[in-house]
């Protein structure tokens, strides 16, 4: 059964596929669009929800950076046990960042959450015991990827918790394609046909960049996280906490 909220941006042949962009369009579709494209997607928000119950400390400030319609916000909100925290959330796109302040006041919480307007490479990162990056670092020029880890290292205080998820590439090519044949059987068993894997596939090329997990691990200890760990993989979708 299809309704509005069905994803159905790709489903006829484009003249010229353009960049992929966070628009309205988007917006509308956004939950099924993610649910049926990420595996895992749901296990990761509500891991994130977990993980804030352990890692936020009172007094602090928690961000997620690339909220989109505020998940993972709200899968902290409902986590968090600490006094005296807030939650800002950040996205580029206005219509995201429209959509989820409603998504957010639908709920009620007794963390406070602010959500932004803005740009994640200009934002600052103080007082931080967990940062959220949920498939957004990929959207980040890969020349920019290593100063806005330190940056978000810097503004986490000792202990505080980085989760970073990404789509991850594979330096051993036979391995890649056996990952992204997977991962493009799962969106055909979740109702997509193969135009609109493809088409998805070449409006995505330019704007979402992916790195080896090799490359995401040295970043996370130049950045100066003590520890880093995957804690969740399914084909080329991935998970990672760094603690520093
Ligand atoms: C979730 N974390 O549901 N500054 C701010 N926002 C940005 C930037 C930037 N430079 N670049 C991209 N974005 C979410 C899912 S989606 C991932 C994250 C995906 C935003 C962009 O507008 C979009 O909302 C989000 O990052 C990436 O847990 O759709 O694959």
């Amino acid at each position: 059964m299809q309704d509005s909220d069905t994803d159905l941006i790709y489903s006829q042949a484009h003249k010229q596929v353009k960049n992929f962009t966070f628009d309205a369009q988007v917006v509308e579709v956004f939950p099924d669009m993610i649910s049926r494209s990420v595996p895992g997607y749901n296990t990761i928000i509500d891991t994130i929800g977990r993980l804030s119950q352990h890692f936020v400390q009172e007094n602090s400030n928690v961000y997620d950076l690339g909220c989109s319609l505020g998940a993972a916000t709200l899968s902290m909100r409902k986590g968090i046990t600490a006094k005296s925290c807030k939650i800002i959330g950040v996205d580029n796109s206005s219509d995201m960042v429209k959509r989820c302040k409603m998504h957010v006041d639908a709920f009620k919480g007794n963390t406070p959450v602010t959500i932004l307007e803005g740009n994640i490479q200009d934002i600052k990162i103080e007082n931080a015991s967990m940062v959220v990056l949920n498939f957004t670092l990929q959207f980040i020029e890969k020349s920019q990827r290593q100063a806005l880890l330190n940056t978000i290292a810097k503004g986490l205080n000792p202990g505080g918790l980085l989760v970073l998820s990404e789509k991850i590439s594979s330096d051993d090519h036979v391995i890649d394609d056996v990952l992204i044949d997977l991962h493009h059987s799962f969106k055909k068993d979740n109702g997509y046909s193969e135009l609109e894997v493809a088409q998805k596939r070449s409006a995505l090329e330019k704007v979402m960049l992916t790195d080896s997990l090799e490359l995401h691990k040295e970043r996370l200890s130049q950045a100066g996280f003590g520890h880093a760990s995957l804690w969740f993989q399914c084909f080329n979708f991935t998970s990672l906490i760094a603690i520093k």
